[in-house]
């Protein structure tokens, strides 16, 4: 088994049910065990900044490493995007789901398709800030402790919904 996070982020549509019918598509994969989710917060965008607040969370899961490698499981996260409407247009465009690979155990690896740990979830409170709720130990490898790096991003606005 291999720990993995995933964040799933959407500002199209109605993100509330998206992300949480999103999270419910997460946990039917086989080979993949359901640990917890973290509440859905509210954010700013990041990026481009003119386009609607966005509903983001994290999720953690087991995965069976024979059934689910790598790359396979990237592959069922685009299925769950596509089954949701997204559409790849303009990069950071407004999108119904995304599903973000944040970790895959303690795999590190560069290739442009599946950059691991994520390039960006260091500098990124809408997703540090879920992932200090459900993991407020884990250390990111080459960037330290969730915690400080979301004391870093302070001025980025996440609003956790009850
Ligand atoms: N995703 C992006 C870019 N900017 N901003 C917020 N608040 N939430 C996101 O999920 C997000 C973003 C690229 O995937
Ligand atoms: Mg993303
Ligand atoms: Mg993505």
């Amino acid at each position: 088994m291999v720990r993995c996070y995933v964040a799933l982020g959407a500002n199209l549509g109605e993100p509330i049910r998206i992300v949480q019918a999103a999270i419910d598509a997460l946990k039917s994969i086989e080979g993949a065990q359901f640990v917890v989710a973290s509440s859905l917060y509210r954010t700013a965008p990041v990026g481009l900044v003119h386009q609607p607040d966005f509903i983001n969370a994290v999720v953690a899961l087991d995965l069976d490493i024979a059934v689910l490698p790598a790359p396979t499981w990237l592959q069922q996260l685009f299925a769950i995007e596509a089954r949701f409407g997204r559409q790849r247009s303009v990069k950071n465009a407004p999108r119904t789901l995304d599903l973000d690979l944040l970790l895959y155990g303690d795999l590190a690896s560069d290739a442009p398709a599946c950059t691991l740990p994520h390039p960006r979830l260091h500098e990124r409170a809408f997703v540090l800030a879920p992932l200090h709720e459900i993991a407020p130990d884990l250390m990111i490898p080459g960037r330290g402790a969730v915690t400080a790096l979301l004391a870093a991003c302070a001025d980025q606005q996440v609003e956790r919904l009850q």
